[in-house]
């Protein structure tokens, strides 16, 4: 199933926590409310393997594409990443959970998390999810 994706005009009120938490490791699952996590991409490759979050999070993901081409981060359920496989949306408008990114960009996109359960973030950019470009957020 999908997650509810709430669109959210988020503040920079001291809501965020730490941009480099994940929730991953040893480190409790973030969450609930409003977090930022940071995501690096660098040769085609995100920094984060992993998200963890309780339910009811709002996950605000900072993108930054170090690499000389562009990038792409789409989170969601199985739905949302069918419908990105076949690559014909090339350019993301601001949706929640979707946003693309150019070369040296940094860019923000806004899910809540509302169902427990495992969804992907991937890059769907022709043969860069083949290469390794995918993670999870795991709802707990
Ligand atoms: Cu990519």
């Amino acid at each position: 199933m999908v997650a509810v994706a709430v669109a959210l005009a988020v503040t920079t009120a001291g809501l965020v926590v730490d941009a480099r938490a994940t929730g991953d490791g040893a480190d409790p699952p973030l969450g609930p409310g409003l977090v930022a996590v940071d995501v690096g991409i660098h040769h085609s490759r995100f920094s984060v393997e992993r998200v963890r979050v309780r339910r009811g999070t709002v996950v605000r993901f900072v993108v930054t594409n170090d690499d000389p081409i562009a990038h792409e981060l789409v989170v969601g359920g199985d739905d949302v990443h069918d419908r990105h496989v076949s690559g014909s949306e090339a350019v993301h408008p601001p949706v929640p959970g979707e946003v693309s990114l150019a070369a040296g960009d940094t860019g923000v996109t806004t899910l809540a998390f509302d169902q427990p359960g495992s969804y992907r973030f991937a890059c769907h950019l022709p043969g860069h999810l083949a290469y390794g470009m995918h993670g999870e957020v795991a709802v707990s």
